[in-house]
């Protein structure tokens, strides 16, 4: 297998993350570089069907191109440590966090950073309405984290999960236009703490 990665991306981050959760090891990483536009050359978009970083080339020639969807993958292959739950109730629950993770805070993140930081002007037609307004979404998504994190020590549950991943990747991206979650969220705060101190951290710093 060979996973086409960005060093500096958020989404290929994830990837990276999990699989260094899982002590995942024997993965080829092949670097594209985004801001040559790499991930539009025409060999590459079709061998992974999009213009997107990450991929998972398997072996076969079938390539993923969705982070979440390669970590699922990933999982199947190598179920533990796991990060999607053990059973249904558990499945469930982490999905329910991954999707809000990824559609409330994640995806937010990502536009008011594409949308402001000058480098990206290179990918993106930045309007500065649309950076302002995911901001302040990605400040409101952080309230409902706080008061979740207030009753839980990962975000799904007691351990630490894809939504987790998502959740860190995604605020850690944010740095990149000095964004920083607001110290009130004083349990978002101890979570960060934690998700930073992890081995699996140093995947794409
Ligand atoms: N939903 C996709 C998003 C992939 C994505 O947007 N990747 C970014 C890098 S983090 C990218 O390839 N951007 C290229 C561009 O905007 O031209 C995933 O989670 O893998």
């Amino acid at each position: 297998m060979k996973l086409y990665d960005s060093r500096r991306a958020p989404n290929p981050r994830r990837v990276r993350w999990a699989m260094a959760e899982k002590g995942i090891d024997d993965i080829e990483i092949v670097q594209v570089d985004i801001m040559k536009g790499e991930h539009r050359a025409s060999d590459y978009v079709a061998r992974a069907g999009l213009a997107n970083v990450p991929a998972l080339e398997l072996d076969d020639g079938t390539a993923i191109t969705e982070s979440i969807a390669i970590c699922r993958y990933l999982e199947s292959l190598y179920p533990e440590p796991n990060l999607f739950g053990r059973n249904p109730r558990e499945m469930a629950e982490i999905e329910m966090w991954i999707r809000r993770t990824e559609m409330m805070l994640a995806t937010p993140l990502m536009l008011s950073v594409r949308h402001a930081h000058p480098a990206l002007a290179a990918l993106e037609n930045q309007v500065p309405e649309v950076a302002e307004t995911n901001r302040a979404a990605a400040v409101r998504a952080l309230g409902v984290f706080d008061r979740r994190l207030g009753e839980s020590a990962f975000i799904a549950t007691d351990r630490v999960t894809m939504a987790d991943i998502i959740a860190i990747t995604g605020i850690d991206f944010s740095r990149m236009i000095q964004f920083a979650p607001p110290a009130e969220f004083t349990h978002v705060a101890r979570w960060v703490a934690a998700m930073r101190a992890r081995p699996a951290a140093a995947a794409g710093m």
